[in-house]
Order: C-alpha cells, then structure tokens, then sequence
C-alpha cells in the first residue's frame, strides 16, 4: 500500500500536463477506470489481513477523492479555456457603424413617365396597357396605316416569326381600348415601343407617352388646350409658347408637329391631330357621332430636356453612378 501516493503523485501530474477534454478522460481511465491503477489497488483490499484492511481502504480512497478532485478542477480549466476561444473567435465588435443598406431608385424615364401620368390624372385621363408584341392589325392595319408604308418595312420594325411585331408606337394600346371601351374614353398609353434605329438620338426601344380624347363634339380647339395645358405645367412656364405646326400622320387627320419655344427656338416635341376616321371605323366607333383627338409624346426626350441629358444613350447604359443622380 505504500505504493498509493506514488500512483497518486503520478496521476496528478499526468492530469496537470494534459492540454484537452480527450486526452483528459483518457488518464482519468487510466487510473479509475475498470482496470485502472487505482482501482486495481481496491480490488487488492482483500488479500490483505483484516486489521489492515480498513487503513488501507482509506488511504486509497482519499487518493481516489484527490484524483477526482483534480480531474474535476482540470476539466473545468479546460471548458473555461475552450468557451474562452470560442467566444474569442466569434467576437462581434459591436461599436463598427453598420453598413448601411442601398437604397434602389426610379429611373429617370420613369420618373418622368410618373410625372406625366400625374398630369394627365389631373385633367381626367386614365393611365391604359397593352402587349409590347402586337398584332399587325393592332399596330398597323388599325391605324390606318397604308399596307406599303415604310414604316411596315423589315428595315423599320422588328417581326418576330408569325407576323407579329415589337410595336412600333403606343397607339395599338389605344386601338385595344377603343375596340373594348365605348366613348367617352379618355386615356394615356405611356410604355417602351421599338423600331430599327440607332444612334446617339435613337434607342431601338425608346418609350412613349399617347394621349386620346374621344367624345361628342371634341374638337382640335380642345387638343390645344389640352397639350398646351400639359406642356405649361411639365416645363412649369405659364408662359410657354406652344405652336401647332401642320403635318401627316395615316391616323389623324387634319395632323400637327407640337413645338416649344426654348432658349435655342422652335423645338419639336411630339406630334397630334384629329383622329382619322378610319380608325374610329377600324375600332367599331361611329365617326359621325363622335370625334377624338391624339397626341404622342417621346418619353425619354421629355426625360432629356428636363433633366439637361443630352446623350439618349446614358438613360439604357444601366451606369448606376449615372443614374444615382436623379433620386
Ligand atoms: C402621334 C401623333 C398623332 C395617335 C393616334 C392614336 C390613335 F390610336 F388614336 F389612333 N394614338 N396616338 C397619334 C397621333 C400619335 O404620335 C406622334
């Protein structure tokens, strides 16, 4: 029995130099477990006489108590030192500012498109919709537009494989409505339209706005009114000068160039007219009862004048430091 505190000295130190939980449970096998040193030694107790039983009995279970109690405190060391380093590597340090969040904005075509659906709301027009792929009938044939008209040519529009085409203009929004809506009706078609062109003033996709008005007893007189209306408040000039200059277009008859009076002269902004009666005919409106005019605007022109872009190009570039500046 006077082997147990060498057994004893040596298991403490093989509990002091053990650096991990595992390696920790592997000593304390060592000597507590089934075959372990100093279990071995209890299972001894009985080959020795019984008036040395008890004493020895004692000493060896004190040297058990002593291992537990330091396997115990080196466990918790261990734990301690392990959530130590967990906590050290998972640290947040909370006083860093936050990274913000970004956030998105409108388009400036958009913008201006919201603009101008606002006005027109004002003066009692409802914002319509249609297909960007459209029929013939609704983009040509509906309008009045003449089956050798340039504009029906590959070389102007794009057509996708069944005769259908990337609507050259938001008219054919306004054919559908129409053909669905008896009079009055009183609408803007704002929405991208597509033709063959390119260059620093032409997108192949642009956007435009179309206005209609078709009632009992429209007249030009009130198309003047109403575009003047809407361009005085767009360019927030209650003085603008507006000029109607004559012109043709298949759906309207008689037709005008719509021209404002900037620094620079005469600028044209968008064409209108009285529409044909042909087209009234085409939608299944009486053009003896009711008259009606139209109008078309570019969105993204109103879009460059207000803002003083001079380059279409920059609005389809997705250049976001380009477009951070409008929001
Ligand atoms: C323009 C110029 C003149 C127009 C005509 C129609 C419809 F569908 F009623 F016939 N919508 N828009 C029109 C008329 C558009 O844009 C320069």
């Amino acid at each position: 029995m006077n082997n147990v505190d060498a057994i004893l000295q040596a298991g403490l130190a093989a509990v002091a130099a053990v650096t991990d939980l595992i390696e920790l449970e592997q000593v304390k096998a060592r000597y507590l477990g089934k075959s372990g040193e100093l279990t071995e030694l209890l299972k001894q107790l009985g080959k020795l006489a019984p008036e040395e039983r008890k004493a020895a009995g004692a000493t060896i279970n004190q040297a058990k108590q002593a291992f537990e109690a330091a396997h115990n405190d080196k466990r918790d060391q261990l734990n301690a030192a392990k959530l130590e380093a967990q906590l050290a590597a998972e640290a947040l340090d909370v006083t860093l500012p936050g990274r913000g969040s970004v956030g998105g904005g409108l388009h400036p075509v958009a913008l201006t498109l919201e603009r101008i659906s606002g006005l027109f709301r004002t003066m009692g027009f409802e914002v319509a919709d249609g297909p960007e792929i459209e029929t013939d009938f609704y983009n040509f044939q509906a309008l009045n537009v003449p089956e050798n008209h340039p504009a029906r040519a590959m070389q102007d529009t794009f057509y996708v494989e069944n005769g259908d085409v990337l609507r050259t203009h938001t008219s054919p929004i306004q054919a559908r409505f129409m053909m669905n809506n008896e009079p009055p009706i009183k609408i803007v078609a704002p929405g991208r339209v597509y033709r063959v062109d390119s260059d620093a003033t032409h997108s192949p996709m642009f956007h435009q706005m179309e206005g209609l008005w078709v009632e009992e007893g429209v007249s030009f007189a009130d198309l003047k009114a109403v575009v003047t209306d809407f361009l005085r408040r767009f360019f927030e000039r209650d003085d603008l000068q507006v000029r109607f200059r004559p012109s043709f277009f298949p759906f309207t008859e008689p037709s005008a160039e719509i021209d404002v009076l900037g620094e620079r002269g005469w600028l044209e902004v968008g064409g209108c007219g009285m529409v044909h009666p042909n087209v009234l005919r085409n939608v299944n409106i009486d053009p003896e009862k009711y008259t009606g005019f139209a109008f078309g605007i570019g969105l993204d022109r109103f879009a460059m004048l207000r803002y003083g872009v001079n380059d279409l190009r920059l609005f389809f570039e997705n250049d976001l430091n380009f477009l951070k500046q409008f929001n």
